[in-house]
């Protein structure tokens, strides 16, 4: 494991004897980076115009989305943050890590961020004036790479919040990639009306622009599969929702650190979250939710 870089772009990055490896920057503990397969396989998407200064929430990876989801409510204690919140714009602390040697030599090594409302910039702390601190902890295996939030009401007052791991898993061409594990999930389609659909067909296709938000699916694996063979799971754990969403031609010009243009057509993001309604965290309780993303080649 080593750090490098300073200020805002500093990052860690860890490896396997085997040559797996992760890179983690500070800003946001944002992953832009996991390698599998001997280290041979980059599994995430990271634009090419995205910042890693500081300036801007990656556009790749897995930003940590938090304490909501999308543009807030106006009615509620999180009107005044950003879309997504703060957890992707704030510099965390880099706690540690941990690696461990089983017995049938299969290494992971674990790092572990913190981010706490002492962390925060002024304004946010001014946006949402409740005390908390979060420990996430990203593992690499062989079997993958597992991201989790433990969240902590450290405060008096009880406080409710959203949370999301919004993942660009990189693919190899979006016109032979399907998605399973969603059949007979009710879904809000924020493309067409933003009302609830339910999806009949056990397999989506993505032929255009995607921004579903699908809730309380019941078996907790969303399979992303490449030429009908699979190629990622992404488990939950923890969180009931998934949200399936590719930008396609028109919003990716429209976004100035989406680069290159035609690269939705080399991106899908699946994001498993808790963010229909609102988790409750009376104070001194705590939550604990996350991810295992496995590489199926
Ligand atoms: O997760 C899907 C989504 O909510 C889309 O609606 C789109 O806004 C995307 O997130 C990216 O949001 P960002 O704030 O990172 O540009």
């Amino acid at each position: 494991v080593d750090i490098s870089g300073t200020g805002a772009s500093s990052k860690v990055t860890a490896r396997l004897p085997s040559g797996e490896s992760v890179e983690v920057l500070l800003y946001g503990a944002t992953v832009i980076s996991w390698k599998s397969d001997g280290g041979k396989v980059e599994n995430l998407w990271v634009s090419d115009a995205a910042k890693l200064d500081g300036t801007k929430a990656v556009r790749g990876g897995v930003p940590v989305v938090f304490p909501v989801f999308g543009p807030p409510p106006k009615d509620h204690a999180t009107s005044a943050l950003p879309q997504h919140g703060f957890a992707r714009t704030s510099r965390w602390e880099f706690l540690g890590k941990s690696s461990s040697e089983d017995a049938l030599d299969a290494s992971s090594v674990k790092l572990d961020f913190g981010l706490y409302s002492s962390n925060l910039s002024d304004e946010a702390k001014k946006a949402w004036p409740y005390d908390f601190g979060i420990v996430y902890s990203v593992t690499l295996s062989k079997e993958g790479l597992q991201t989790v939030v433990n969240v902590r009401n450290e405060g008096t007052k009880v406080f409710e919040f959203q949370l999301l791991l919004h993942t660009y898993l990189r693919v190899k061409d979006i016109s032979k990639t399907t998605v399973t594990g969603l059949a007979g999930v009710p879904y809000v389609d924020k493309v067409l009306d933003a009302t609830t659909h339910t999806q009949s067909s056990p397999t989506l296709a993505i032929t255009g622009e995607v921004d579903r938000v699908y809730a309380s699916i019941p078996q907790n694996t969303t399979t992303v599969l490449e030429d009908g063979k699979p190629r990622f799971d992404v488990v939950r754990d923890n969180l009931d929702d998934t949200v399936v969403w590719n930008p396609w031609k028109e919003k990716a010009a429209a976004m100035g650190d989406f680069e290159p243009k035609d690269g939705f057509k080399e991106m899908l993001c699946v994001e498993v979250g808790s963010v229909q309604g609102w988790q409750k965290l009376e104070s001194g309780d705590g939550f604990e939710g996350g991810q295992l993303i496995k590489s199926l080649l």
